[in-house]
């Protein structure tokens, strides 16, 4: 126990601001986000893991829900992956009575305050080279290449799970998910110690109407997932699981971030590889679930690199 909290202690870096009660404008918040994302998912091409060498040139999509938070258009201009060698935004457009796709040459605009639903019939990222089958259960890393009104480009990474078929919509919208790696990249142990531990950080915003509780979190990379808090105690930083869950308000977003709430994940079942992607699964008091997919590398680095 002490050596665990002595652990966590050290991935308490930063203390995060109180979220602002209002999502808009995005730039209240340096950190805020510009656009969320929801129901994100790509296709499986095999069954299982053992069938995934063979599964390499074949072909899938990635579909999600995109919103734009921030009171000027954005537009997504481009994806980039290690999962497929050719990614291509597309949009399926009938000629005649032949569905064709077709690659969006001008990129794909989020218009202020809305959403733009990428779903199989319509846009949607296309993988193309697969340079793996996707198994289910599994997730991948995307960069996401954005131009803002102001001339700007802003890059976002996210992960997307892989699934059987497109998931039920969740009224929950995601952005900045991160875990922070327990082995570099180059590193190819599969093996870890036991009693490894990580967090998953995100801005978790729950876009529906009703009052909602986030009560459980489940993962293949850990034994043990719990949904935890940062504390003072008598000048002592402590974290301790939340018992009655995480509250969800309607129409706000939480912040889970290093010092505060966070996603603990205890008794690793494997190494956190920077920039390769685990998928999480949670669940709601409401019965509702939805899967996340969460890309590995260190955002805190990466921000203050920026
Ligand atoms: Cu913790």
């Amino acid at each position: 126990m002490r050596k665990f909290l002595l652990v966590c202690f050290l991935l308490l870096l930063t203390v995060p601001a109180a979220y602002a009660q209002d999502m808009m404008p995005a730039h209240a918040n340096a950190d805020a986000p510009v656009v969320v994302y929801s129901d994100v998912w790509a296709r499986a091409t095999v069954a299982g893991v053992n069938m995934a060498k063979q599964a390499m040139g074949g072909v899938s999509a990635a579909y999600m829900t995109i919103t734009n938070l921030s009171d000027a258009d954005v537009t997504l201009t481009g994806v980039a992956g290690l999962v497929a060698s050719m990614i291509e935004i597309h949009n399926v457009v009938m000629d005649g009575d032949v569905m064709m796709m077709q690659p969006l040459a001008d990129g794909l605009v989020i218009p202020a305050g809305e959403s733009v639903a990428l779903a199989p019939g319509g846009y949607h990222i296309m993988l193309m080279d697969l340079q793996m089958g996707l198994v289910p259960g599994d997730a991948f890393p995307l960069a996401l290449t954005y131009a803002l009104a102001d001339g700007s480009t802003m890059e976002d990474r996210i992960a997307v799970p892989v699934l059987e078929e497109a998931p039920e919509a969740a009224p929950f919208a995601v952005a900045g998910v991160w875990s922070r790696p327990t082995i570099a990249a180059d590193d190819d142990a599969n093996t870890v110690e036991p009693g490894g531990v990580s967090a998953v950080y995100m801005h978790l915003l729950n876009v529906g109407e009703a009052d909602d509780v986030l009560v459980g979190v489940e993962t293949s990379v850990a034994t043990v997932s719990e949904i935890h808090e940062v504390r003072m105690q008598n000048d002592v930083m402590q974290m301790q699981p939340l018992a009655d869950g995480l509250m969800l308000p309607p129409g706000e977003g939480v912040i889970l971030a290093p010092g505060g709430y966070h996603i603990m994940l205890m008794d690793l079942t494997q190494p956190l590889r920077d920039g390769s992607a685990f998928a999480v699964t949670l669940t709601l008091e409401s019965g509702a679930s939805f899967t996340v997919g969460v890309p590995i590398y260190d955002r805190t680095m990466s921000m203050a690199g920026m």
